[in-house]
This record gives C-alpha cells, structure tokens and sequence, in this order.
C-alpha cells in the first residue's frame, strides 16, 4: 500500500481529546520529573503517581543511533520510504503497511532489538541507576546520587537488578493501540520502562496512564477480580480491561468519576517512563497524518533485594 505525506497536524493544548481504541479520553499533561531530581523527589513521584516520567534522561543522539538501526532495517524489508534520503532518524513515513500479508512484527525481531545501538538504549547503565534510585532500601534514607551509582556498580548495592531479555519492540501502524490494562496480571514481578524512539505526539500513540490508580480505592474491585488474574504469558497478546477506556468505569464499578483521570504527553526521545505493574494504562492510537509508523519499546526489569548466602 502506497502513501502520500501530506502536511502535519497542528498540536492540541491540554487536556485534550485523545483516541484511544474504542474511544476517546480527555487527557491531561503528564506530571515530568526532571532528570537531575533527587533521589527522594524520584522516589515520591512514583509512589504518588504511579508512574515517572523522567524528561531528558537518556542521551538523544544515543536514541537517535537505536532509531536509525531499527528504520534501516524496515526500510531494507521495505516497510519505510526511501523518499527521504539519508535523513531516516527524522522520518518514519510508511511506504507499506504490509509485505506478504504482514507487517514488520518488531516483537518477533529480537535480533534487532540486540543490535548493538538498539541495546545500547534498552539496557542502558542510567537505565540501572533509575530503578536502583527507585527503588533501593537506601534511596529515601538521604542516599545521594553519587553514593547510589557506586552501590550499583559494587557488590554492596542492596538490590539485584536485571533486565528481562525479551525486548517488546513494536512498529504500531496507524488505526492500532495498546488497550488499558495493569501489567500485573502479565508480570506481577517486573517492573515496566517503557521508551519512545521517536518524537512520540498523542497523536502518533504516545503512553496514557491513569495516575493514583496503582493505590486508590475506587479501583479496589479492578485489582480483586482482574488484578488478581493472570491473563496473558507474554504481553503480546489481549488481557485488556476492556477495548474503550471509557467503559472501565461501569465495568469495574468505579464510583468516583475524578479517580479515571487520563494523563499523556507529546513524548521525545531520551524520555523515559517508569510504570508501577498496578497503574492503569494504554497507548493512544495511531492517527498520525501523514500517516507514520510509531516507534517504541517496552522492557521489563527484575529487581528484587539480594539475597546472598
Ligand atoms: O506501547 C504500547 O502500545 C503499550 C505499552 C504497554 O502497555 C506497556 O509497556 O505495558
């Protein structure tokens, strides 16, 4: 299938209206946690919000160099222009949405999400330092920074962290999305970070998240029946509440309408986000005009306290 770029949307101020599989959500800007934060302002927002989003945190030209590799690949299998010359980093317009009946399936590529450039992002040492700061004994008892990444790099940090070797690796076409789901009921034992590789706009599919959820009461009933279940092995395949996000509430008996309050933002590359395994999310859907392949990747961590003999 062939198709023309044509001019970009303008952008939205928030909150706004954003689709989201069956429906659409209203919106707000997601709280950022700048990278320099410390340990306990880390710590906080995530227990308070049920997510991080820390802006800047990685290297852009390091995600620029990941990006690169994985859109050199499509466009070899040809699912990316080469309308645009050398400047792939920059453009991801889809010249075909499928090749022999499919599309690039990123999931099953596992080869390229190891590629050296690709690993560089998804297991980045900062990477380490962010869920050790999070989540450490020693993060909130005034444990600075520089005294956190030398417990990281020496045999005392208190913590094992490991990163899940699977990488979800996804080119998400416009028309699809993530439905809500928690990623209990998939991992109750890992920790979700999830990254864009590109400049990610609402409108391109960028991460929602319905903060406090982790903890708050009204979702009580969600996390005793479908939180309580284990619904899909690997995360690529459904699990999800339900395919409209505004069907949550009457599904699961939500009765305080404020507690269902959507947050996203237009997210760059270098940004991170850190999901609790119980906060409600989803990703937006695809609607990018011209049409664009959205670029992403979710990897899943191990942290558990160590327990040397
Ligand atoms: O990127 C997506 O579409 C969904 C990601 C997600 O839900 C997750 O990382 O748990």
């Amino acid at each position: 299938m062939l198709v023309n770029p044509t001019a970009c949307a303008s952008v939205a101020a928030f909150p706004r209206t954003v689709k989201a599989g069956g429906g659409s959500v209203i919106a707000s800007q997601m709280r950022p946690t700048p990278p320099d934060s410390s340990v306990d302002i880390l710590r906080s927002n995530f227990e308070n919000d049920g997510y991080l989003y820390v802006k800047g945190y990685l290297d852009r030209r390091d995600v620029l160099k990941a990006r690169q590799r994985i859109l050199s690949d499509m466009r070899g299998n040809g699912f990316v222009g080469s309308h645009h010359g050398a400047d792939l980093a920059s453009q991801a317009d889809i010249l075909e949405l499928e090749r022999d009946g499919q599309g690039p399936q990123l999931l099953n590529r596992q080869e390229l999400a190891r590629a050296e450039p690709v690993l560089n992002v998804l297991e980045h040492p900062k990477l380490f330092e962010l869920l050790e700061a999070v989540f450490s004994p020693c993060a909130s008892a005034g444990c600075d920074g520089e005294t956190r990444r030398k417990a990281t790099k020496s045999a005392a940090s208190p913590l094992t962290i490991r990163a899940h070797p699977y990488k979800w690796l996804r080119a998400v076409p416009p028309g699809q999305n993530t439905g809500p789901h928690i990623d209990k009921v998939y991992f109750p034992h890992l920790q979700t970070i999830w990254l864009p590789l590109d400049d990610i706009q609402t409108s391109l599919g960028s991460l929602l998240l319905v903060p406090g959820s982790h903890t708050s009461p009204a979702f009580s009933h969600l996390h005793g029946t479908y939180g309580n279940s284990s619904v899909g092995k690997d995360g690529t395949v459904s699990g999800y509440l339900c395919a409209d996000p505004n069907e949550i509430a009457s599904k699961f008996n939500v009765t305080d309408s404020t507690a269902l309050h959507w947050v996203t933002d237009d997210m760059e590359m270098g940004d991170v986000i850190l999901v609790n395994n119980r906060t409600i999310h989803c990703s937006a859907t695809n609607v990018s005009a011209p049409p664009r392949w959205r670029i992403s990747c979710d990897t899943r961590w191990f942290v558990s306290e160590s327990r040397e003999p």
